[in-house]
């Protein structure tokens, strides 16, 4: 059997986890492979809505494990927040969830040293969740980290203790006023951990090779998005993990040769929360409306998403570095109405006309060249086949197939699991 990937094309809010949720009954396993508690997958059945964080999105379908591979970062506090969030869901997730012994711990300290750096910074500020993600990743990169199975050592008190008191140098070392109140955090942390330790702690690349083996089938599930990885997205204004394919094999331990289908997930417009370059972004009352009318907010800190209009330079090249096989187009919906859409096809960089995705998109550099469709005035959200869609829809994704030559094998018309249409 192969691991399947479903991996976000843009900078992250693409809806992977409708389509992660809408995909699960096909696969005995959904594992996540990186990112944390930056990401926000939100889910809508049954007249629900539920935002996930680091919990993968097949926790709420009966016959499916979940796997917390090693390439995450788990912050307890914030995982135990989420296994309440389920309790009213009556779940069994003790049994549903496992979790790596080589993810890394994000500690209190690191949340601190997420904000001490984005303060430092000023305007230049990443825009980070300040989930303390980059410090976590800083520290498992400098080989300083705490995993997941440390913890089920006597002694992880001492390591913890030396780690935490060396954060507390590098965030005096900032010279920014951060206000905090260590034991108070710390006494959360310590309860969280104890909370942790009911749940399975495991050698996740050993089961997930032998569930291969076994003829069981693993849906891996991505975060973020690919223009925020941390090597091929618009550094530095990124998120610190592989959120590409290749992530899912060092974030799982299961090799290339075992990777299936490769779902990528795109919305029908760009959307991007926290600084960093934005070609195709909007500023004005179409932009507004967009926002307004796709409720693009972040699912977990409530940010104000930045809209703008489908750029297929940063599509083609997100599809080329995941090895995209099919894609599923999202929130098409939210632009019934639209007079006229545009697309980007290729950007005009230092005096030349080209497609591929350059170094630098500062806007200084990059003026996007579109191409102009006639929008769609029916409202999607009641269809149910293809066979009803308006001729603009159907134009906008013929043109999409063809530029990025990939087949749309999905597109979703609403929020809920059952506003789901396969071509
Ligand atoms: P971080 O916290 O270090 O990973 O932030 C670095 C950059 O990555 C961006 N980032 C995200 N972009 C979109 N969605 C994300 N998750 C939440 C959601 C966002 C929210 O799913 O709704 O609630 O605001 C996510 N996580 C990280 C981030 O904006 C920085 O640009
Ligand atoms: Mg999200």
């Amino acid at each position: 059997m192969a691991v399947d990937l479903l991996l976000g094309l843009q900078w992250g809010d693409e809806g992977k986890g409708k389509i992660v949720d809408v995909l699960t009954t096909k696969y005995n396993i959904i594992a996540r492979f990186q990112g944390g508690p930056n990401a926000g997958h939100t889910l809508e059945f049954d007249g629900i809505k539920h935002v996930l964080r680091t919990i993968p999105s097949g926790i709420f379908r009966k016959d499916s494990m979940n796997v917390i591979g090693n390439g995450v970062v788990i912050d307890p506090v914030v995982f135990v927040q989420e296994l309440e969030g389920l309790d009213k869901f009556n779940l069994d997730y003790k049994s549903k969830l496992i979790i790596s012994r080589k993810a890394h711990v994000i500690l209190p300290t690191h949340r601190l040293l997420d904000a001490a750096s984005e303060t430092s910074k000023g305007k230049a500020k990443i825009g980070s969740t300040l989930k303390g993600i980059g410090p976590t990743y800083m520290d498992k990169t400098g080989r300083n980290g705490i995993r997941i199975g440390d913890l089920e050592l006597d002694n992880w008190k001492d390591k913890y203790r030396a780690l935490a008191n060396k954060h507390e140098g590098m965030i005096a070392f900032y010279d920014v006023k951060v206000q905090y109140n260590l034991a108070e955090m710390e006494a959360e942390f310590f309860a969280a951990v104890e909370r942790l330790k009911e749940l399975q702690f495991i050698d996740s690349e050993e089961y997930l090779n032998q569930a291969l083996k076994d003829g069981k089938s693993i849906l891996a599930e991505g975060a973020q998005g690919s223009l925020l990885d941390i090597d091929f997205g618009t550094y530095p204004f990124v998120t610190s993990s592989n959120t590409t394919a290749s992530g899912a094999c060092t974030g799982l331990g299961v090799p290339p040769n075992k990777i299936g289908e490769v779902f990528g997930i795109f919305k029908a417009y760009t959307t991007r929360v926290g600084s960093g370059p934005f070609p195709t972004e909007l500023f004005d009352q179409v932009g507004e409306d967009m926002a307004r009318i796709g409720h693009e907010f972040g699912a977990v800190t409530g940010r104000a998403r930045r809209c703008g209009w489908l750029d297929l330079v940063a599509l083609r090249y997100a599809c080329q570095v995941n090895g995209v096989t099919q894609l599923s187009m999202m929130k098409g919906d939210v632009l019934s109405g639209f007079t006229s859409l545009k697309v980007c096809t290729a950007y005009h960089y230092k005096g030349k006309e080209i497609k591929h995705f350059p170094f630098n998109i500062e806007a200084e550099n990059v003026t996007p060249i579109y191409t102009e469709f006639k929008g769609w005035k029916a409202d999607l959200t009641k269809m149910t086949e293809a066979s009803q869609f308006p001729k603009e829809l159907n134009d906008y994704i013929d043109f999409l197939e063809k530029e990025l030559e990939l087949p749309i094998t999905i597109v979703s018309v609403g929020p809920d699991r059952t506003q789901t249409i396969n071509r």
